[in-house]
């Protein structure tokens, strides 16, 4: 089995997914001092926020941490120069192709893991030099791919030869083993460590994810051709009819606007977007990192 843990100097293949306003440097310390992989999420946020959370997160933990870069943002540029000065030991990308940042990043020393919803971008991301790929079904929250998680990880494990990371539907020791049958080495789990005592996201946001069930995430947006899974609620209602008056793309984003931070930061899980995985319907408690880490690494034992 390829060996992510040698790799990021961690002790268990458990990355916390980066989920934009939601995973600051109190998650990703905690993550990372339990031994995990945290994550601080850069989302939509200028550099110097980045710098900030990172500078806080080496304050906590002396273990390795890294940052999650979502390559639609304004300031994905700034924010890789960021990473680059402060030598962060991992960079995770999402929504896009990381290419042109590769060299500058693996020059600096820091592991390259892109997080990609096909089998062509694993092995375009594997020839280009990543270390690392995390491959996300379509079960995940936020933005999302097509393929689910049961026919992804597979179809990507006989395609490439670096480490494999599963995520999307992942929340206890029965997830980590069906993602190891299926030929990762670890996983990335987002939605359950939402629901960790160290998460900073607004109480509401927590309960919205503990009330939900089976088949409250939902997504919308396919029309823009960004869709976002998220809980269902007034905003998510909201788009719906938008898409089916046939509403342009820029009217549907700008409803969406700031909708992200008004749930997690603000608490508004009526009006804001509640993003979470399918897998909200597994969560049922609020529980500190540790105790989360050690549940789903006894999936990793037999
Ligand atoms: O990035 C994510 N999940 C996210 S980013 C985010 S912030 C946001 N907010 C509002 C609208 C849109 C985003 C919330 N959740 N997951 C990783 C992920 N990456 N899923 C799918 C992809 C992906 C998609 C296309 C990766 C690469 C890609 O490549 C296209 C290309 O350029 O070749």
């Amino acid at each position: 089995m390829k060996d992510i843990c040698s790799l990021l100097g961690i002790k268990y293949p458990i990355i916390q997914g980066g989920m934009a306003w939601i995973a600051d440097a109190n998650l990703a310390a905690a993550v990372s001092e339990a031994g995990g992989l945290g994550l601080i999420a850069a989302g939509n946020a200028p550099g110097e926020y980045v710098r900030e959370q990172i500078k806080k997160a080496k304050s906590m933990t002396k273990k390795p941490f890294g940052v999650n870069v979502m390559l639609l943002s304004p300031f994905a540029d700034d924010v890789m120069k960021v990473v680059v000065e402060e030598k962060v030991a991992v960079v995770t990308t999402g929504a896009g192709n990381p290419g042109k940042y590769m060299a500058s990043l693996k020059e600096a020393g820091i592991k390259v893991i892109p997080v990609v919803p096909s089998v062509a971008l694993a092995k375009r991301m594997e020839k280009e030099g990543a270390d690392a790929v995390i491959a996300e079904g379509t079960e995940s929250g936020g933005h999302i791919g097509e393929l689910t998680t049961m026919v992804l990880i597979p179809q990507v494990a006989d395609a490439v030869e670096i480490p494999l990371i599963a995520a999307g539907g992942i929340a206890d020791a029965r997830g980590v083993r069906a993602a190891v049958a299926l030929g990762a080495c670890g996983v990335q789990v987002g939605t359950r460590f939402l629901c960790s005592e160290e998460c900073t996201v607004h109480e509401n946001y927590k309960q919205s994810v503990l009330n939900a069930k089976d088949r409250d995430a939902v997504v919308t947006g396919r029309t823009t051709g960004h869709p976002v899974r998220g809980l269902k609620n007034k905003l998510t209602r909201g788009f719906d009819k938008l898409e089916a008056e046939g509403a342009s793309v820029e009217e549907i984003e700008a409803f969406g606007a700031g909708a992200l931070r008004r749930a997690a930061v603000e608490g508004d899980v009526v009006n804001g977007a509640v993003m979470a995985g399918q897998s909200a319907g597994l969560v049922k408690e609020i529980k500190p990192c540790k105790d989360i880490i050690e549940e789903l690494a006894s999936g990793l034992e037999d």
